[in-house]
């Protein structure tokens, strides 16, 4: 282990008026700053949002900003450690509560963040992926991939809410965010893959030698069958929480390059003590209530809050009543670097 580091006002002023002039900084006052020892410091702080909380203010978004007005009609949720208005909950996921109203639509669009929404609340809502005509039903996750177009529209007669997910702070980072626009899609009239080609698990269309996979073959994922999986791990499954990856089908593999999406199912009075792990992860609770400790800070949870842990964060999950979470991760794109990790605790 290195010594303490020099710091900069160390160096004569005339030597770092010199530096700033050619355009060159010393490293090592810097060095720890981007380097610590052990584990990353991260900047992101846990935060939680209640539903109590947002829903009347995106309802007064709906009456102040008609939807033409917004392109997507969205309240941002802001990392603490970063503060309001920052375009990012933790690291490397956005996150926004979305409403669109009966009658409304969401112009298409396509850009290169990728992003998948979880329905909140709401009937009748539904996403145009690149022609495919996605319902929105409660709990549902619904992927919209980098440069695949989507809009929004909406058939039914009361408000709807989804919790969009996106990889933005990645691609902002990058230099590499931006997006076309275009009028509404025409719609294939017929129901989406989850409904067809892949309407039971471990069943694909059979292909020829000459096909080809699409490589987002099922871009909604209905909230019914993922509870019912839950159940039966728990029921059938030894003692740990059940919990299921969304996955493509096709490849086995996450369903989108960068965001990993997992779903667990906590028994009313159950606890779970996950290991430290690399990735950040924003929390969404589909149903039930309980408690989360966060590094320390509890967190009580209701159905439709959000909530969020930085990387390495120390986490415990209890439940008051049975409980559906959906954890929004980034361990897909952790695993592309070579360095997800998790320390036991
Ligand atoms: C976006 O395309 C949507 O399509 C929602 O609904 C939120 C936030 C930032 C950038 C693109 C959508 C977004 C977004």
């Amino acid at each position: 282990m290195s010594e303490q580091l020099g710091t900069l006002e160390e160096l004569p002023e005339d030597y770092r008026n010199d530096m700033a002039s050619a355009g060159v900084a010393p490293l090592w006052p810097m060095m720890r700053n981007v380097l610590p020892h052990g584990a990353p410091k991260p900047v992101t702080r846990p935060g939680h949002w209640t539903y109590d909380a947002l829903r009347p203010l995106l309802l007064r978004a709906g009456e102040l900003t008609p939807v033409e007005k917004a392109e997507r009609r969205v309240l941002v949720l802001s990392d603490p450690g970063r503060g309001t208005g920052a375009m990012q909950a933790t690291s490397s996921i956005y996150l926004g509560m979305q409403l669109l109203l009966p009658g409304e639509t969401a112009p298409a669009h396509r850009h290169t963040p990728s992003a998948a929404r979880i329905i909140v609340e709401g009937e009748g809502g539904f996403t145009v992926v690149d022609g495919e005509k996605l319902p929105m039903e409660n709990g549902d996750l619904v992927l919209t991939p980098g440069g695949d177009w989507h809009d929004h529209g909406h058939e039914g007669s009361e408000p709807v809410v989804w919790l969009d997910a996106l990889d933005l702070p990645l691609f902002v980072y990058l230099e590499g965010s931006y997006a076309e626009e275009a009028p509404l899609q025409a719609q294939r009239n017929r129901p989406d893959a989850s409904e067809v080609e892949y309407r039971a698990a471990g069943l694909a269309p059979s292909r020829r030698l000459d096909s080809t996979v699409r490589r987002y073959p099922m871009m909604r994922y209905p909230w019914a069958r993922t509870e019912a999986a839950l159940r039966e791990m728990a029921r059938w499954g030894d003692d740990g929480i059940a919990e299921v990856d969304y996955i493509n089908p096709e490849t086995g593999q996450d369903v989108l390059p960068t965001m990993g999406f997992t779903a667990m199912m906590l028994e009313a009075g159950q606890s779970d003590a996950p290991p430290l792990r690399s990735t950040s992860a924003a929390f969404h609770v589909i149903k039930g209530s309980g408690k989360s400790v966060v590094n320390g800070e509890e967190i009580s949870w209701s159905p439709k809050d959000t909530f969020t842990a930085p990387v390495f964060a120390d986490i415990t999950h209890h439940a008051d009543s049975e409980a559906f979470l959906v954890r929004i991760h980034d361990r897909p794109l952790q695993e592309k670097l070579g360095y997800y990790e998790e320390r036991a605790k």
